[in-house]
C-alpha cells in the first residue's frame, strides 16, 4: 500500500469542505493499492472551517488539519508539504481546491496516470473531454482561456494544455526536489512555478480531462490583477523563450550598429562590414543564450564541447540567413519589392524564430 495524501487548502470554505471530504473518503473503495489521507491546510478561516474539520476528525481518523497564517495559496501548499515530509512522507500528493470545483470523480483517472508512469498529472480543462462551466460569463471564460494561452506561448510549451489548473497529482519525490524553487511563490502563481520546474527537470507530465464546476458556496479568493501581474513577471524571469527573443533583438542591435559604424562612419566595404557585424552578433547571441536564456541547460564538457556547440550554432544561424534571403526574395518577386520590410518581419516572426528556437533546443541546449 502506497501513501496518498489529498491536500485541500481552505480559506472560508465551511459550506463546501465537509461535503468534499465525505465524497473523497467514499471513493476509497475505488482506490485499490493506496492508503488515502486528507490534509486540510486552513488559513485560520474566520467562518469556522477549522472547527468543522476538527468535528469531522472524530469520524475520519485519517483526516488531518494544519492551521497556518493567511499568506496565500502557494504558501499554504508549501507549509503543507513541509508538514507531510515530517509526519507522513507519502508517495503521492494530490492538490485540489476545496470549493467543490474539482470533482472527486476524476481522482481515479489522475491516479491511474501516475500508476502508468507519470510524475506530475494535471487535471485539465482544456483537453478533449474536459470543460469549464458553460454558465461562466464571457469575461470569465476569456480570462481563463487567455491566461492559459499567455503562459503556453510565453514558455513556448504548447503541449501543456492547462497551465493554471489547481487539480494535480504529484509524486512526492518531485515535491521535495522542487521545494527550494516553489517556496518563493506565495500566491496562485505557485502552480505555474511548480509546473515550470517539473518541465525543466524532465519530469514525466500527464494530463487527464476534468469538468471544472462552479464553486458550490462562498466566494472566490483570487485577485485577478495581482495574479496576472505575477504570471507576467514569472514568465519574464523564467521563460527561456522570452529570453531567447530578447537576445534576438539585442543581436539585431549589435549587427545593425556595427554595420552602421563600419559603412557610414568608417567607410569600409559593405561585404567586410556585413560579414563582421553578422559574425559578432552570432558570437554575442551565442554567449547570451548560453549564460542567460538557456542557463539551466548551459553547455558543459570543456572547451571542445563549447566550440562544437558554437559551430552548430553557426550552422543553425546560416539556416536563418538562408531562410530570410530566400523568403524575402520570393515574397518580393511575388508581391512587389516595396514592402520588403514587412516580408522580413513576417518571415522572422513566423519562420526564423520558431525554426531557431526548435533547433537550439534540439541540438545545442538539449534537456539534461
Ligand atoms: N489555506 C489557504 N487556502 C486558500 C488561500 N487562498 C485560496 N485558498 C483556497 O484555494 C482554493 C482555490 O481558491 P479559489 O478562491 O476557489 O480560487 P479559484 O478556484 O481560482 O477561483 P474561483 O473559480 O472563482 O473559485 C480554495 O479551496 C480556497 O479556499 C489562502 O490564502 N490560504
Ligand atoms: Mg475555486
Amino acid at each position: 500500500m502506497r501513501k496518498l495524501v489529498v491536500i485541500l487548502p481552505t480559506y472560508n470554505e465551511k459550506g463546501n469542505v465537509g461535503l468534499l471530504i465525505t465524497e473523497i473518503f467514499d471513493k476509497l473503495d475505488t482506490l485499490k493499492n493506496w492508503e488515502l489521507s486528507i490534509l486540510v491546510v486552513d488559513s485560520k478561516s474566520p467562518d469556522g472551517t477549522g472547527t468543522e474539520i476538527k468535528k469531522l476528525r472524530k469520524k475520519y481518523p485519517r483526516l488531518y488539519l494544519l492551521e497556518v497564517a493567511k499568506e496565500g495559496l502557494g504558501r499554504a501548499y508549501t507549509q503543507a508539504f513541509s508538514y507531510l515530509e515530517k509526519n507522513i512522507n507519502p508517495y503521492l500528493v494530490i492538490q485540489m481546491d476545496a470549493d467543490l470545483s474539482h470533482n472527486p470523480d476524476s481522482l481515479p483517472d489522475l491516479i491511474k496516470k501516475i500508476e502508468n508512469g507519470a510524475d506530475f498529472v494535471i487535471g485539465s480543462r482544456y483537453i478533449r473531454g474536459g470543460s469549464i462551466p458553460p454558465n461562466w460569463g464571457l469575461h470569465r471564460k476569456f480570462l481563463s482561456v487567455m491566461g492559459n494561452l499567455t503562459v503556453k506561448l510565453g514558455f513556448m510549451k504548447l503541449r501543456i494544455s492547462d497551465w493554471t489548473s489547481g487539480y494535480r497529482a504529484i509524486k512526492f519525490w518531485l515535491v521535495k526536489k522542487a521545494f527550494q524553487h516553489i517556496k518563493n511563490y506565495s500566491g496562485y502563481v505557485f502552480q505555474i512555478a511548480f509546473l515550470d520546474f517539473a518541465l525543466k527537470n524532465n519530469a514525466v507530465i500527464g494530463e487527464v480531462p476534468i469538468h471544472f464546476r462552479e464553486r458550490k458556496s462562498g466566494v472566490s479568493k483570487i485577485n485577478f490583477v495581482q495574479y496576472i501581474f505575477s504570471i507576467f513577471l514569472y514568465i519574464f524571469l523564467h521563460s527561456s523563450f522570452i529570453k531567447f527573443a530578447i537576445v534576438g533583438v539585442l543581436g539585431f542591435g549589435v549587427d545593425f550598429g556595427i554595420s552602421y559604424l563600419m559603412i557610414e562612419i568608417l567607410h569600409k566595404a559593405v561585404w567586410i562590414s556585413t560579414l563582421l557585424s553578422t559574425e559578432t552578433a552570432i558570437i554575442s547571441n551565442f554567449i547570451m543564450n548560453n549564460f542567460w536564456s538557456f542557463s539551466d541547460k548551459k553547455i558543459e564538457g570543456g572547451i571542445t564541447k563549447f566550440i562544437t556547440s558554437f559551430l552548430k550554432y553557426n550552422l543553425v544561424s546560416s539556416g536563418s540567413i538562408a531562410i530570410q534571403t530566400f523568403g524575402v526574395s520570393l515574397l518580393a518577386s511575388l508581391l512587389g519589392k516595396q514592402f520588403w520590410f514587412l516580408y522580413k518581419v513576417t518571415i522572422i516572426t513566423l519562420v526564423v524564430i520558431p525554426y531557431s528556437y526548435f533547433f537550439y533546443n534540439k541540438f545545442i541546449w538539449k534537456s539534461k
